[in-house]
């Protein structure tokens, strides 16, 4: 499991090239997401919702109809870590 160590920018950018979709913004990771429904977009929202449960990690994130905006950072060192990342690819891999 990745750790919550604040990463440096210059490490964020190195991890950033396998994160595909994701920026910084607000010093905190950022993908946007767009869906057929607003139902396509919440059933997305469960299997994220499960996948942080298990990873004790829990992303910051807002919903409007069929778009998902999701913000991942670490409260815990007031920035980004490993752990973000971590959840990026997997949210990554739970997207259409
Ligand atoms: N999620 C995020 N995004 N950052 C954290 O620092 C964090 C978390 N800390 N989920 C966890 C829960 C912590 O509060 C618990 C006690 O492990």
């Amino acid at each position: 499991m990745a750790d919550r160590r604040k990463l440096t920018d210059a490490e964020i950018e190195q991890y950033l090239a396998q994160a595909p979709g994701w920026s910084v913004a607000d010093g905190k990771l950022r993908r946007a997401f767009q869906f057929g429904s607003f139902v396509e977009a919440f059933g997305f929202m469960s299997s994220v919702a499960l996948a942080a449960e298990k990873m004790d990690h829990h992303p910051e994130w807002f919903n409007v109809y069929n778009r998902v905006v999701i913000d991942l950072n670490t409260h815990d060192v007031g920035g980004i870590s490993p752990l973000d990342f971590e959840l990026a690819a997997r949210i990554n891999g739970l997207a259409p």
